[in-house]
């Protein structure tokens, strides 16, 4: 049947038979099929409806992921083969969106999926960015940004018409809108809403990613983020926010009217979920059009008080947005009284600086305003709640102790291990059946194999194979050769000093030391780096380009090269993730203790049978509790002990630099070999950055650092014993599923159904 389908979409649409057809066309035929078969299955959904609203939705490619969760994907394999196609080869016809820059838009996404295979009414709101976030490539051992076009060859955004005025402060817009399916597993399907503008102008991108930031019709959606180092991306980013809301409470009150709902019931029918700050201005937005529609203000603030829910990523004071009132009032002037209103609500009720919306330099806190006027705050993972409610956000913990939950976050089985890990999960499937993939509590099932010497060594013998693809795809994208029977030591995430990619390179540096001194590691290390750094954050273009200068020298240097290599995956993204993290045989999650909310890359490692080389940060503590101490390798200052240097202020990292130990370390990054290969002032910028400030206390960990890493390497050695903690992981992986999160934002915050 399916056959039959193809064949015909590819007769129909390029007048061609299989045999003939491009890889192109294929692809093509095959979204087309897709979407056919969703539309069959759409439901009429009804009941109470969630609106999760994000400035990012970093979804990946989509066709083996619709495919999979529609039940073809094994079909659509086969029907290719018999005629000599290669599923791979036309997969790589997608270009991803890149509509994020990390955790939290990857969350995004795998909560849409989630959402839709447990069936609940839901739907995303979000922008529709023409080059998204920037693409990666190297250039002289530094990071370049360039554009990032993906419309074109995606084949998954339909049109739609809805459509909205938009009104600035001095001009308006006319909004288009795109839908993309989110397809769940054999269930349900749900829509990602994608506003737009006609006027956008693509060719005014010259250069890189450079554009007039002040040409607002022609650049409102070209990129996630544009460089905000100044007025002007500050007030573009204003820009965006603000058509982003605007364009989402016409929609959610156009839907409401359409069902025949009342107004005043609002938060009986719909909830908004927001997600992080970003799309915070949606609250002064709902409540003016309620205004608008006749509500009495009282009324407005307490309904669109009892329908947002904000959730909080982040604990890093600098990523709290705050916006001067002055840009607002430049943007969108109508918001202004309706903010003041809100702010002199809680100033008259509490008298307390601290809690204010705006300060006394003017400018306006979102958060403050999510916590004021939602009914719900939650944190992403056990410890950053408590975070929040101790520290960051205890002024408001003591007003509003009940609005405060937790719900540690998620990542989906369906791509997370079934579509980039497929002999992984048919053999656990062969194992135990295949139902952990939607009750994800039976993956625990696997756990009564562990003593099984045959399932040990299989479970080896498939992360070997694994290591010999990312081999194949390393080759193939980079012409970089790395050796499968090394260990493959990997961290992979954005950028940032708190998640100290330069605490890793520092190891390196060690190891590189100890191997030119004839201590050789008994297997072969690789250590495999991938992540973008915001353009304006200096100090981690410096980390990049340290790295990748490293990565030369060490690459080139005959005797050290056979024991150790580095590797920076170029414009590392979801597609890449996915080649990379079934690969992996020790995962780096080493953030500074307290910083890091969450991260997920640490439970799509742990899923894929890596084990965790961390500190007691974010979801890193509950991996831990799960697996015991014995299956993970955890080290470093804990949080409480982090949180009172900073109140002491008493980290001094010079004093650390003086330590035997470490100086050589620091000094080698402005030896005359690096040099040689590398940017002086930034190499040196680096090297005084770590020695006088070091913020991120990367010093403090150091040595402990490199104790547990040595033990894990030394641990690797016994293969047995290493594949039994692997299969302990992946058998205690279950309350990470996505399913198990959006189970409890529905049960405590959505209650939908
Ligand atoms: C803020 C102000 C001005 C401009 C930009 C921003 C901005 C942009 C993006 C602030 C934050 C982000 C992204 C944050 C993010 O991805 N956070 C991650 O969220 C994950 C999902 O909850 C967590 O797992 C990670 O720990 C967290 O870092």
């Amino acid at each position: 049947m399916m056959e039959k389908n193809l064949l015909e979409i590819l007769k129909m649409k390029y007048a061609k038979s299989i045999n003939d057809a491009s890889n192109e066309e294929v692809y093509f035929s095959l979204v087309e099929l897709t979407k056919s078969m969703i539309k069959e299955r759409e439901l009429k959904k009804s009941g109470k409806k969630l609106y999760y609203i994000s400035a990012e939705f970093l979804i990946g490619r989509l066709l083996k992921n619709n495919l999979i969760n529609l039940g073809i994907y094994k079909e659509v394999k086969e029907v290719l083969g018999k005629f000599n196609r290669d599923f791979n080869e036309i997969e790589e016809v997608e270009i991803e969106p890149s509509l994020g820059n990390g955790g939290l838009g990857r969350l995004a996404a795998c909560f849409l999926d989630s959402i839709a295979t447990l069936g609940l009414n839901g739907d995303g709101l979000g922008l529709n960015y023409h080059f998204g976030l920037f693409k990666q490539v190297f250039e002289n051992n530094k990071q370049k940004a360039v554009k990032n076009p993906w419309i074109d060859s995606s084949g998954w955004l339909n049109e739609s018409n809805i459509s909205f005025d938009v009104n600035f402060k001095d001009f308006k817009v006319k909004s288009k809108s795109y839908t993309i399916d989110m397809i769940g597993l054999q269930n349900n399907s749900n829509n990602l809403y994608l506003f737009d503008i006609d006027t956008i102008d693509e060719d005014i991108v010259r250069d890189g990613i450079n554009f007039n930031k002040k040409d607002i019709r022609k650049n409102l959606t070209l990129f996630l983020y544009p460089d905000d180092s100044d007025k002007d991306g500050q007030l573009l980013r204003i820009y965006q926010q603000y058509f982003m809301v605007s364009n989402a409470a016409q929609y959610i009150l156009l839907e409401n009217e359409k069902n025949g709902l009342s107004l005043e019931e609002l938060d009986k029918n719909i909830v908004i979920q927001i997600n992080d700050t970003h799309p915070s201005m949606i609250i002064p937005e709902l409540i003016r059009l309620l205004i608008e529609k006749g509500i009495d203000k009282d009324k407005a603030i307490d309904i669109v008080s009892k329908t947002c829910a904000y959730t909080n990523h982040t604990i890093l004071s600098e990523a709290l947005e705050k916006w001067p009132i002055s840009y607002i009032e430049e943007v969108a002037p109508q918001l202004i009284p309706i903010i003041k209103e809100l702010d002199s609500r809680i100033n008259s009720k509490f008298n307390d600086e601290r809690v204010s919306i705006i300060d006394k330099n003017n400018m306006i806190h979102m958060a403050n305003m999510d916590i004021h006027y939602g009914f719900s705050v939650n944190g992403v993972a056990a410890l950053h709640t408590e975070i929040l409610k101790n520290e960051e956000l205890n002024s408001f913990y003591n007003i509003y102790p009940h609005k405060f939950n937790n719900k540690t976050n998620g990542i989906t089985f369906r791509r997370w291990l079934l579509s980039c890990n497929e002999s992984l999960s048919s053999y656990i499937e062969e194992l135990i059946g295949g139902e952990f993939i939607k009750d994800y509590n039976k993956i625990s099932k696997l756990y009564d194999y562990k003593d099984n010497k045959e399932v040990l060594n299989k479970i080896g013998e498939i992360k070997k194979n694994n290591k010999i693809s990312l081999k194949n795809y390393l080759l193939k994208t980079q012409n970089i050769n790395i050796d499968e029977n090394s260990i493959f030591d990997i961290q992979i995430k954005r950028f940032h000093e708190y998640k100290r990619q330069q605490m890793n390179l520092l190891y390196i540096i060690y190891k590189y030391i100890e191997i030119k001194k004839g201590n050789k590691p008994a297997t072969p290390i690789t250590t495999i780096f991938g992540g973008k750094a915001a353009p304006a954050y200096i100090i981690a273009q410096d980390i990049i380009h340290a790295i990748l200068c490293l990565s030369e020298l060490i690459n080139n240097d005959i005797e050290a090269d056979k024991f150790l290599k580095v590797v920076m995956i170029e414009n590392y993204n979801v597609t890449s993730a996915s080649k990379v993290i079934p690969a992996c045989d020790v995962s780096e999650q080493i953030s500074l203790a307290s910083k890091e909310a969450s991260g997920t890359g640490n439970m799509k490692f742990m899923l894929n049978g890596a084990l965790t080389l961390g500190t007691e940060d974010g979801a890193n503590v509950e991996i831990m509790n799960l697996v015991g101490k014995d299956n993970i390798y955890i080290f470093g200052e804990k949080s409480s002990d982090v949180i009172s240097h900073y109140k002491n202020r008493d980290y001094n990292s010079r004093s650390y630099y003086y330590k035997g130990s470490i100086k050589p370390l620091i000094d080698f990054i402005v030896s005359d070999e690096m040099l040689k290969v590398g940017d002086t002032t930034s190499l040196y910028r680096l090297y005084n950055e770590l020695i006088n400030k070091d913020w991120f206390m990367t010093l403090l960990d150091l040595e402990d650092y490199i104790k547990m890493k040595e033990e894990a390497f030394k641990d690797y050695e016994d293969k047995e014993d290493w594949n039994r903690k692997a299969l302990i992981n992946i058998s205690k992986a279950g309350f990470f599923s996505s399913d198990r999160t959006i189970e409890e934002y529905n049960r405590d915050i959505w209650k939908l159904k």
